[in-house]
């Protein structure tokens, strides 16, 4: 302490003013001023703090100041606004992904001058520390963190791996197992994680450029040997450790990564830090980095990433737009959906009323509510404490007793028109002038409820996926009247939910399932043709979908589909091929997995057992039908049900019921299981070539029918030779389609 002292005296001696000093360079997003011999490096480059040149610049600027500048004896790298770095700038590295030579911020000089300063350097984070963010601060002396910060390596998700020696410093931090855990998972992890597994120094309380400063100050005052993390190797695992743990860290790529090139790279990457010299190691990360960034994984994955926050610019909803604050939600319905959207609502800290007709159907929806936080109890996600306190925010009750209270009112009865409206009417006499009304639907006319209610600008769809609970989609149905204000809450109460909402117009079946059913009746076409439903599941997962349509169909409940074909009219136009084994399936009560059977049979595993009696079924009625019955590649399945669901969204966006194919993917990423390293259906399309996929598109129309009419606008791109993500970029900022008659 005497030492500091004294080294203090002579500084302030030496410059006559001790304490403040403010240095900006010139527009950079970097700024440095002392406090107290201490320099404190702001990065500020909105909204996240994302490492572009300017800011690898900025920092390189820094640390040469701070080198230079006798009077200053340690330094704090910390971020401005609600985060530390959250990586590098994903723009550029979708650059890298499509050619670019440049993209990706050389870090390799900058790292290794914040190492090799003889002053200690603390990165001081909030928020998140991800990807090139943390491997900046790993590059640190040390790192301190508030109680709520998160910091991880999430490159996989991008179909990368980190590129700025990450995988060389992590490993040598936390040890070799965790180091594979976070890399191929790429999930992050929380302060007091990081703290016990030795990735942060000290969790600080309060203003945080102070406590690092205290701490920063403690160190050059400590005066002991800077740590090095590229000169650590005592928790690097030894040679004979090392191959159990790859071999672990592989199985976990291959098993919970399924078809993910870049979790298995990320471990070979890994085990360069165990068995090469550093700067060696970082060479063999580039060279991996490399093949990943320009793979067409990351192709897909950079694609998706940007997909599904450009989902949230609407036009007509901008920063300006009045949304209504939401922190309580009413809920119309306790069955399966109005179960799962309560607990949606409870889990992101928001007050519920729960409503149903009886006591007995509200006592049924709750014990349902309680069964399934007990299973999220059970698999460690929650604990009891978690569980009771967003079980003591739904109150449930039968009548609309306080729903005047509520910003927001969800009726999430069944898939019918009258009883819809019915309520609509109701909660519009109950409900505050400025609260909300959405009606969970998936399917049905939303302009037909909104003019049940006197105030339809509030009236809007918000179409849930089950489990509600769990699954990220929400389709935000504008219908005609509604306004931009309601729009704006109801992006704004998917994101609080932490789901993806995708506006979307108002055509039967919205987005989602306008595109589905094509998909789903070619799949049925095919096994009448002559594949078995095991096959085509088989091709449809090999491909990548999380689940065969088969499977989906029973999990969703076969009556569900059923009960839309008749409220829909399908396949009245003369001449249309009518799928014949589904309407016999549920003659027959075979309605899928709430019965045990459907497409398949299902034991107490509820795994997917074929059955002789469906393909009996499926033999009578194609030959009662007269179809020649024959064998299909995996190709052509592929071909024959991915191309239908293509199809139909290029005729979904042409329409306008889609404000870009951008929004498409995301809904197929997000609630349909499409493989999210293909990008969605339209990337995909693309990438095969809309060409090559008219051509397909336009064979089948000749052998098929006319249910495989090209969409227009599939037929034009592919004449012009362009893509749906250039149709994007000439529409943006159109307006969705005028809603249906
Ligand atoms: C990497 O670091 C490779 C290295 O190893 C190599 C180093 C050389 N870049 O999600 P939000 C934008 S790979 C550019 O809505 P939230 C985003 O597009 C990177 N932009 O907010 C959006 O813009 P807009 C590793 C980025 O609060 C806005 O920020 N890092 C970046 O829900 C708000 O985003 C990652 O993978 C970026 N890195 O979530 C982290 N990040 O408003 C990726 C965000 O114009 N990011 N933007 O639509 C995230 O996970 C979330 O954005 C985060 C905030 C958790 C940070």
């Amino acid at each position: 302490m005497e030492k500091w002292k004294k080294w203090k005296k002579w500084k302030s001696g030496r410059s006559g003013a001790p304490g403040y000093d403010v240095r900006v360079p010139q527009k950079s997003p970097v700024s440095l001023t002392t406090h107290d011999h201490v320099a404190l490096i702001t990065i500020d480059n909105p909204p996240v703090n994302a490492l572009g040149p300017e800011v690898v610049d900025g920092l390189s600027q820094a640390i040469a100041e701070v080198a230079r500048d006798p009077g200053i004896r340690a330094a704090v790298v910390i971020g401005a606004g609600r985060t530390f770095v959250a990586g590098a700038d994903i723009k550029g590295l979708e650059q890298l992904a499509w050619g670019s030579e440049t993209g990706l911020p050389e870090m390799h000089d900058p790292l290794q001058r914040i190492e090799d300063l003889p002053k200690p350097v603390v990165m001081a984070m909030h928020g998140t520390a991800l990807g090139g963010g943390l491997e900046l601060a790993m590059a640190g002396h040390y790192r301190v963190a508030v109680p709520d910060a998160q910091m991880g390596q999430p490159e996989v998700n991008l179909g990368i791996i980190p590129g700025a020696e990450g995988t060389q410093r992590l490993p040598r931090l936390v040890g070799m197992d965790k180091a594979i855990e976070m890399c191929v998972s790429g999930k992050p992890i929380k302060a007091r994680d990081a703290l016990a597994a030795g990735l942060i120094d000290r969790i600080v309380e309060g203003d945080l450029a102070t406590a690092a400063m205290a701490f920063a100050r403690e160190m050059a005052e400590a005066a002991r040997p800077l740590p090095k993390t590229r000169d650590r190797i005592d928790r690097l695992p030894s040679r004979e450790q090392l191959p159990a743990m790859l071999q672990a860290g592989r199985e976990l790529a291959r098993k919970t990564r399924r078809n993910l090139e870049a979790p298995l790279a990320v471990v070979d990457a890994l085990e360069a830090a165990a068995t090469l010299p550093f700067d060696e190691g970082c060479q063999k990360e580039r060279e991996v980095f490399f093949t990943c960034v320009r793979s067409d994984q990351a192709k897909a994955l950079i694609y998706a990433f940007f997909a599904e926050r450009g989902a949230s610019r609407v036009p007509g909803v901008t920063k300006d737009t009045r949304a209504t604050t939401v922190s309580s939600v009413a809920i119309v319905g306790a069955g399966t959906m109005g179960g799962g959207i309560a607990m949606a609502c409870a889990n992101a800290g928001l007050n519920v009323r729960l409503t149903d007709a009886t006591q007995g159907a509200l006592d049924a929806g709750l014990a349902t509510i309680k069964k399934n936080y007990d299973v999220s109890v059970a698999r460690g996600r929650f604990t009891p404490a978690m569980v009771d306190e967003r079980l003591a925010r739904i109150q449930a009750q039968v009548g609309y007793g306080g729903f005047d209270k509520a910003d927001l009112i969800i009726e999430a009865v069944f898939e019918n028109m009258a009883l819809k409206k019915e309520i609509a009417s109701a909660l519009d006499a109950v409900a505050r002038p400025d609260c909300i009304v959405a009606t969970n639907t998936s399917t049905l006319n939303i302009d037909e409820i909104a003019a049940a209610a006197r105030r339809p600008a509030t009236v809007v769809g918000l179409h849930f996926f089950s489990p509600a609970n769990v699954m990220r989609l929400v389709e935000i149905v504008r219908g005609a009247a509604t306004s931009s204000e309601t729009i704006a809450t109801a992006l704004t109460v998917a994101k609080r939910l932490g789901k993806v909402g995708v506006v979307v117009g108002n055509c039967p079946g919205f987005v989602g399932n306008r595109m589905m059913f094509p998909y789903m009746y070619e799949a049925q076409f095919l096994v009448e043709d002559g594949a078995t439903p095991e096959q085509v599941d088989r091709a449809l997962t090999d491909f990548g979908m999380a689940m065969g349509i088969f499977a989906v169909d029973d999990m969703a409940g076969l009556d569900v589909a059923w009960r839309v074909r008749k409220e829909l009219n399908q396949f009245s136009e003369p001449g249309a091929r009518k799928p014949l084994v589904s309407d016999a399936l549920c003659e027959m009560g075979r309605f899928g997995q709430k019965a045990g059977k459907g497409w398949y049979q299902y034991g107490a595993d509820r795994k997917a057992v074929p059955d002789a009696d469906v393909l009996a079924l499926i033999e009578r009625l194609a030959s009662g039908a007269g179809i020649t019955r024959r064998s299909f590649t995996a190709a052509e399945i592929v071909e024959r049900t991915i191309y239908a669901l293509i199809n139909e969204g290029a005729r979904v966006l042409d329409e306008g019921y889609a404000l870009r194919a951008a929004d498409i993917d995301v809904i197929y990423l997000s609630g349909y299981g499409f493989p999210a390293w293909r990008g969605g259906p339209m990337f995909y399309a693309d990438r095969v070539g809309l060409n090559t996929v008219y051509e397909r598109v336009a064979a089948f129309h000749r052998d098929l029918g006319d249910r495989w009419t090209p969409a227009p606008l599939l037929e034009r791109l592919a004449r012009e030779g362009r893509t749906f993500q250039e149709f994007d970029r000439s529409r943006a900022g159109s307006e969705l389609a005028a809603p249906r008659a």
